[in-house]
């Protein structure tokens, strides 16, 4: 796998595990998206169904000089990854801990900063656009017609070769680099395996490829900052307090060993939640807003602030 002057070695060394080339502006499961929202099922995400909405109907919306986009994927449980307690019940997403500890932000846009400078190098008047998480841009809809994988029943979009833990981060070029396209998309391989749905403790795969995120714990732990009432099941969940991977964790594309992450000099906050839950409440009640995110800051954890994440405490608790 290499890209122009781009070797495989680099792309390896900052965790691209994939890349794939579309030119393609509009995504191919709009309809399926504008269903989503019209039902409600996007909840209390308000910026799924707002005036950003339709931006995510075509890229050019974006990025009006879009002529193409490369599509990376960023793994992040290959060496070291995921976290889990020695002495605590807690479970945190692994993402989390599969940047150094950072925000998968920051550290994909610098990533993809290199990258960037790469192609400038050969490419005259190049310019990009990022994608990462936060744009108004359907990313797995992307990845998917760049031929990197398809819509598993969890809805994640899983490559054949290296699953579902992988971020997606895109580079929206103002030019066409001459790379085939793809004329087909990756099939549907989950077959009759149904782990993801029967699994979920909160039920909210609702349907093949559809999520109610209003009764996703991803979104009770990561989305909501002040108390609320937890999706039913949540304190029957495995004590996900950040993010949750089980309908990751029990698909067999993802059958690769995570190995644990131990605290370090890259993500020293892990010792924080290697202890008895109720340890950390105490913990966090006698701490300032202010402090915790000082404590916190850089890192995915930083989001739900101190008032956020001892909301998630509490329900484990009950
Ligand atoms: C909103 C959001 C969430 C919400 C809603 C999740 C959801 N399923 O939409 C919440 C907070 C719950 C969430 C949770 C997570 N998220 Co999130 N999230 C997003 C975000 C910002 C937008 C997603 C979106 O547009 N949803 C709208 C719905 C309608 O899309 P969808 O569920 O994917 O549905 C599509 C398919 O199912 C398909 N479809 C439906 N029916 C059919 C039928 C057929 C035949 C076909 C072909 C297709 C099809 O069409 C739909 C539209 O594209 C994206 C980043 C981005 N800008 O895209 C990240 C993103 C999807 N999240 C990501 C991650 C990593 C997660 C978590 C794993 C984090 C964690 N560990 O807690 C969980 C996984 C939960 C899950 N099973 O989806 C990654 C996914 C990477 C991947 N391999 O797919 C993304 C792409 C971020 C990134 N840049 O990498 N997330
Ligand atoms: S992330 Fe967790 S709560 Fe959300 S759909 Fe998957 S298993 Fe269910
Ligand atoms: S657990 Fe099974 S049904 Fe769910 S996404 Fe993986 S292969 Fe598909």
């Amino acid at each position: 796998m290499s890209l122009l002057n781009l070797s495989e070695d680099f792309l390896k060394q900052i965790q691209i595990v994939e890349w794939g080339y579309t030119e393609a502006s509009s995504p191919l499961t709009w309809n399926h998206f504008q269903e989503w929202t019209d039902k409600g099922l996007h909840g209390d995400l308000n910026y799924l169904s707002d005036h950003r909405k339709d931006l995510r109907r075509d890229l050019k919306e974006v990025f009006p000089e879009f002529k193409s986009a490369l599509v990376f994927l960023f793994e992040y449980t290959s060496e070291k990854k995921r976290l889990e307690q020695k002495n605590s019940p807690l479970k945190i997403a692994s993402y989390v801990t599969g940047f150094e500890g950072m925000d998968y932000h920051h550290w994909i846009r610098e990533k993809l900063d290199k990258v960037s400078d790469k192609l400038s190098e050969e490419l005259d008047e190049l310019k990009t656009f990022y994608s990462i998480d936060a744009q108004p841009v359907l990313e797995r809809d992307l990845a998917y017609r760049a031929g990197l994988g398809w819509f598993g029943k969890n809805s994640m979009l899983i490559s054949k070769k290296h699953g579902s833990y992988f971020i997606i981060g895109t580079l929206l070029l103002n030019q066409k680099l001459g790379l085939p396209t793809k004329t087909t998309v990756e099939p549907d391989h989950c077959g009759t395996c149904t782990a993801c749905i029967d699994s979920c403790p909160t039920n909210a795969i609702i349907d093949n490829k559809i999520v109610d995120a209003s009764k996703c714990i991803s979104t009770y732990t990561i989305e909501m900052f002040k108390e609320a009432d937890a999706p039913k099941g949540y304190p029957t969940s495995s004590n996900e307090v950040f993010g949750c991977d089980i309908c990751q964790e029990v698909c067999p594309w993802n059958n690769k060993p995570i190995k644990r992450v131990e605290a370090s000099e890259e993500v020293d906050w892990i010792q924080f939640f290697e202890r008895n839950p109720k340890l950390i409440l105490d913990e966090l009640e006698l701490m300032s807003n202010r402090q915790y995110r000082k404590k916190f800051k850089g890192t995915p954890l930083e989001r739900t602030g101190r008032l956020g994440m001892m909301k998630n405490l509490n329900k484990l608790k009950s």
